[in-house]
């Protein structure tokens, strides 16, 4: 009987939270005339990781100014991309001005990297060769020895976990969960769009569900319906369910694309730095 509530209980947050989740209106990735809209920039950090400079693209939320502290997302690319693959085929910054322009979202920074670690990280040619594949991992001490600092050094964000993010699509939903799991204590809004099968089995992602269940604002799994690697994200939300560990499990139409990922993006970014459902429904 104990077990038929607990297991009623957590379907039920999970379907109180899976009901916010939308798919995106007409138009929210459409560029409009708006009275602001944020700023798309380069940088580049010193990696000791990888021991050249790495490049990154940030955006800054309309009206940034260094007298406030913006909390950070980090947001990853897949297999085939690089750090301008968001913007190639997501229009962030257009799903971002546009949530903006609506007061839907929180003020934030927002930083894609390059997720493949390595002295060439460009991307092109054979993006399954076993370097390079590598290279996805090797960037977890990038992005948290060199890439974090970095930006916590030179931007006007706040340091700490409740306002660092990390989400991806496909390879970096894997990158994502992997190190978003792996590092609690450095992220509490973690997230996979599509992950790809670099994703740790759900027992080495996640070896004491209570630390997510109590520590976590927000974890996000979600998967087109059509995608061949919906598996994964399957496999991930069942353990979940099982150790009661609240989270977003949202199955949406589509498959393994950006209009999936954009989608993922509009809902994202409305929950993120927020009081959420996933903290009341423990
Ligand atoms: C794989 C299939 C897909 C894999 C990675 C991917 C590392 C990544 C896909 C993407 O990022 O779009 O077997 O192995």
């Amino acid at each position: 009987m104990k077990k038929m509530i607990c297991t009623a209980l957590c379907v039920l947050s999970v379907n109180l939270i899976a009901q916010a989740q939308q798919v995106a209106p007409k138009g929210f990735d459409v560029e409009q005339q708006l009275a602001s809209t944020g700023k798309i920039d380069s940088i580049v950090y010193p990696s000791k990781t990888v021991g050249v400079s790495r490049k990154a693209i940030i955006y800054t939320s309309p009206g940034y100014n260094t007298t406030k502290e913006y909390p950070v997302l980090y947001l990853l690319h897949g297999i085939g991309g690089d750090e301008r693959e968001w913007l190639r085929h997501g229009n962030p910054q257009v799903i971002f001005d546009n949530l903006y322009a609506q007061g839907k979202m929180q003020p934030m920074l927002v930083i894609m990297p390059n997720g493949r670690a390595m002295t060439d990280d460009r991307a092109g040619g054979n993006v399954m060769a076993p370097d390079r594949v590598a290279a996805f991992s090797t960037f977890e001490k990038d992005l948290l020895n060199d890439l974090i600092p970095y930006v916590e050094s030179r931007f006007s964000v706040k340091k700490d976990r409740e306002h660092r993010a990390i989400f991806g699509l496909s390879m970096g939903g894997g990158q994502a969960l992997n190190f978003g799991l792996g590092h609690i204590d450095t992220f509490a809004w973690v997230g996979g769009f599509s992950s790809a099968p670099n994703t740790k089995l759900p027992q080495e992602l996640l070896p004491v569900p209570k630390e997510a269940k109590d520590r976590l604002k927000l974890l996000w799994i979600s998967c087109g319906d059509q995608d061949g690697l919906l598996n994964i994200s399957k496999r991930t939300h069942d353990y979940l369910l099982e150790h009661q560990v609240p989270h977003v499990y949202y199955l949406e139409p589509g498959g393994h694309d950006f209009n999936v990922w954009r989608n993922d993006l509009y809902n994202v970014s409305q929950l993120l730095f927020k009081e959420t459902k996933s903290k009341e429904v423990k």
